[in-house]
């Protein structure tokens, strides 16, 4: 890959969902997610204009709980209550530099997978245009679950202006074979690189 241009003021850091209920321990315990928070923690050393993280932020009985609602995909156990230990961050993660945190799929009706706006597509998070007064131009993505609230995070960075990256060995997965989310990834014009690539332009 051709190197990419050192981070500076004008990259962003998007940290998605990196929250208790996702780790071990957690409701929607995705395997391998304690071991992307010592990267993520490092990540945040870069020098990025912004650092942003996300919190999945439910209402109880929110419309992706699989036991308030009748059977249909995408509906999960009960995870990320509004200010609950599980929507929490967990405390090794590093957060003096985390300068927005943006919380998201607090409608009962309506889940957000996205940072940027909601699954159906209504509702906009305002991320997209505070970031652009920020001078903001490349988005780095991390977090958890790689194959849904970061790829989706990422796909609609893109389609809002920004050149995007995922990391992806800062991003836990919910599969092992990750082929499927990278190429679908690539196909919206991601590029896929690791904390590496980052660290040794820097
Ligand atoms: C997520 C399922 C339900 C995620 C959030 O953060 O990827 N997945 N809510
Ligand atoms: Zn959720």
């Amino acid at each position: 890959m051709t190197p990419l241009p050192a981070i500076d003021g004008r990259d962003a850091l998007l940290i998605v969902d990196v929250q208790n209920d996702f780790l071990p321990g957690g409701t929607l315990a995705v395997a391998q997610g304690g071991r992307i928070i010592p990267i993520i923690n490092r990540l945040q050393d870069l020098p990025f204009g912004r650092i942003v993280a996300t919190q999945d932020w439910h209402p109880r009985g929110h419309v992706s709980f699989t036991a308030d609602n009748p059977p249909a995909p995408d509906r999960w156990p009960e995870h990320c209550v509004a200010a609950t230990w599980g929507a929490s961050f967990p405390d090794t993660l590093a957060q003096a530099h985390i300068g927005l945190v943006l919380r998201k799929g607090m409608q009962r009706d309506i889940d957000s997978y996205s940072a940027f706006r909601d699954n159906e597509g209504g509702h906009e998070s305002g991320l997209a245009p505070w970031l652009a007064a920020c001078g903001i131009r490349r988005v780095f993505v991390c977090g958890i679950a790689l194959e849904y609230c970061v790829r989706a995070s990422a796909l609609d960075a893109v389609t809002d202006g920004f050149d995007t990256f995922v990391l992806d060995d800062a991003c836990a997965a919910i599969n092992d074979d990750r082929r499927d989310v990278h190429r679908a990834l690539r196909d919206g014009g991601i590029g896929i690189i690791t904390t590496r690539d980052l660290l040794e332009g820097n």
